[in-house]
């Protein structure tokens, strides 16, 4: 990723992040979508529609496929954009200030450049294949605790509740195991949070493509780790789980 293309992405996803930082609470638009505990609002799709328009201005060639409907057919050839304009919707509608904007460029099927941003703390983790990963313009590494000396990080996929029992089940086993639990509503910050080393194991039994593409890079450039709960590469055409970890778990 060229420097100035860096440079507009990095812009681009800050003013977005004022987007959501600030928004009109009296014109949310709070409307579901399916299965229990999925929403989208008005600045779900604001956010979508402002990065797909300047990011197809930056990458003309790129295809994009936005969480909220933009969603043009993956392939494992050619330059795509995956992109969770608000990560943490739920949050964002309870203003509980936990929530991010998450860009991740695929380049032939592996993510070449990624950025998540939480306005809320103005940090702004990236990552560049091949060069580390970085939270503003300081570079993170996975801690090297292990699971006794950890913190587990878990989502609890709540648009399958048919998921829930055992996410909580295996909650409740790394509890037994950790220091403790943790459980942020964006799946995106739990990846930066084990990339910065501030937890050591997150794990979710479901999440799409735009909740991790992102945080995949950010947490391999960092160090760690990242698979389906069956070490499986996780893919970018359907849904999957996710385990992110450090290197001595
Ligand atoms: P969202 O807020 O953008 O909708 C919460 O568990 C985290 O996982 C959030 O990042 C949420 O994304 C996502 N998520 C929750 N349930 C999910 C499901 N069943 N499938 C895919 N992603 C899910
Ligand atoms: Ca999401």
């Amino acid at each position: 990723m060229q420097q100035h293309n860096r440079e507009s992405m990095f812009r681009l996803i800050k003013e977005c992040g004022e987007i959501i930082k600030n928004p009109n609470r009296n014109d949310i638009n709070i409307q579901e979508k399916a299965g229990p505990a999925n929403f989208v609002t008005s600045y779900d799709l604001l956010v979508q529609n402002k990065l797909r328009d300047g990011l197809q201005l930056l990458f003309p060639k790129a295809k994009f496929i936005g969480e909220e409907g933009d969603q043009e057919t993956y392939t494992e050839k050619g330059e795509y954009f995956i992109v969770d304009p608000i990560d943490g919707t739920t949050n964002f509608i309870k203003d509980y200030q936990m929530s991010c904007i998450s860009v991740a460029y695929v380049v032939d099927g592996d993510v070449d450049f990624a950025v998540i941003y939480n306005p809320y703390l103005d940090e702004l983790f990236w990552a560049n294949r091949g060069e580390g990963a970085y939270c503003n313009d300081k570079k993170i590494h996975v801690s090297k605790h292990d699971l006794s000396n950890g913190i587990v990080l878990f989502g609890t996929s709540p648009y399958d509740m048919d998921l829930a029992k055992k996410s909580f089940e295996m909650a409740y086993e790394y509890f037994c195991q950790a220091l403790d639990i943790r459980r942020s509503g964006s799946a995106a910050l739990d990846l930066c949070a084990i990339a910065a080393g501030r937890a050591e194991l997150y794990f979710e039994l479901i999440l799409s493509p735009w909740d991790y593409a992102a945080g995949m890079l950010i947490v391999e450039e960092a160090g760690g780790i990242v698979t389906t709960l069956d070490g499986e590469k996780p893919v970018f055409n359907k849904r999957c789980s996710i385990l992110a970890r450090n290197k001595k778990i």
